[in-house]
């Protein structure tokens, strides 16, 4: 997988040197470039953000550096390469930078859409994915509009909090892609990830010591029963996300926690065990389709 980075900080990436992500680029799992965006500034100052239009706080960063940057990165190696100095014009107005572009453009941003392991498998599947790490009040509407002309662009939040950039949310979404590659994890790590499919929070975990500061691991799981373990970490999963994620119990329960549905037949137990922790006054948050009615 080919990625390239945009930033006006580089150095924010640093830590895509280390540990796994490291070694997936030193192997060629991916071939990873981080560019400074003010290498497609003209002026003097290098000047990549102006005020905005229709007044408010904060400075919008400017498009004619973007367009210059997609322009060469997202240049379609095969065809005719939008911006590969063959006679386009240059910067300011016109650059129409026509042509197939290639690759998937990702841009970090508040109002994007959430990020999810699901996401994380599709950009898995890309060849060659473009980060547009947006500071200050965000990126000129019209490098994206222009863009998604050209290929297809995708605005990621990471949740619902605000950064100062996008450079933090594309290494977030970077681990959780690169772990996904062919040959960057091994084949413990693999179950596990399936074991997060489906849908359900993990039920905790142990080591040794047994005991630890006069707290014992749970007996059950040092009982060595394979089968009694594994439908109490089922129970332990439910519990844990009826407390904490009931978003997530619901998606897999959509009549709400008065009737899980759909859940294995070891689960029900557990699922006695949840309705404390799913009051009435939840109920209609569970129950997104009643709520339409
Ligand atoms: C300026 O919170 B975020 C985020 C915040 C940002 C920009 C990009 C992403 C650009 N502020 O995901």
């Amino acid at each position: 997988m080919k990625i390239d980075i945009v930033t006006i900080f580089p150095e924010y990436l640093a830590p895509l040197e280390l540990s796994l992500i490291g070694k997936a680029r030193t192997t060629g799992v991916v071939q990873l470039d981080v560019h400074d965006l003010r290498r497609w500034t003209h002026d003097v100052h290098r000047t990549v953000d102006d005020t905005p239009y229709g007044g408010g706080p904060g400075m919008v960063m400017r498009p004619e550096p973007w367009g210059l940057a997609l322009d060469e990165l997202a240049a379609d190696a095969a065809g005719g390469a939008p911006g590969d100095g063959a006679g386009q014009a240059g910067d300011g107005a016109g650059s129409a930078g026509d042509g197939a572009w290639s690759g998937r453009l990702v841009v970090p941003s508040p109002a994007g859409v959430p990020f999810t392991q699901a996401l994380a498998h599709e950009l898995a599947d890309e060849s060659h994915l473009i980060f547009a790490c947006g500071r200050y009040e965000g990126i000129d509407q019209r490098v994206l509009d222009h863009a998604a002309a050209r290929m297809p662009v995708t605005e990621i939040s990471l949740g619902d909090y605000v950064l100062f950039g996008g450079e933090v949310a594309v290494l977030v979404i970077l681990e959780a892609v690169i772990r996904l590659l062919p040959g960057v994890l091994g084949n413990a790590d693999s179950l596990v990830e399936e074991s997060h499919a489906d849908g359900l929070l993990e039920a905790p975990g142990y080591t040794k010591p047994p005991t630890w500061r006069e707290l014992p691991v749970p007996e059950i799981v040092r009982s060595g029963d394979h089968g009694r373990i594994a439908r109490w970490r089922r129970d332990q999963a439910l519990l844990r996300t009826a407390a904490r994620r009931p978003d997530l119990l619901a998606a897999l329960a959509p009549d709400g926690c008065g009737k899980v549905v759909g859940l294995p037949r070891e689960a029900r137990g557990a699922h006695q065990l949840l309705e404390p922790a799913c009051p009435r006054s939840q109920r209609h948050a569970l129950s997104p389709r009643k709520q339409q009615r």
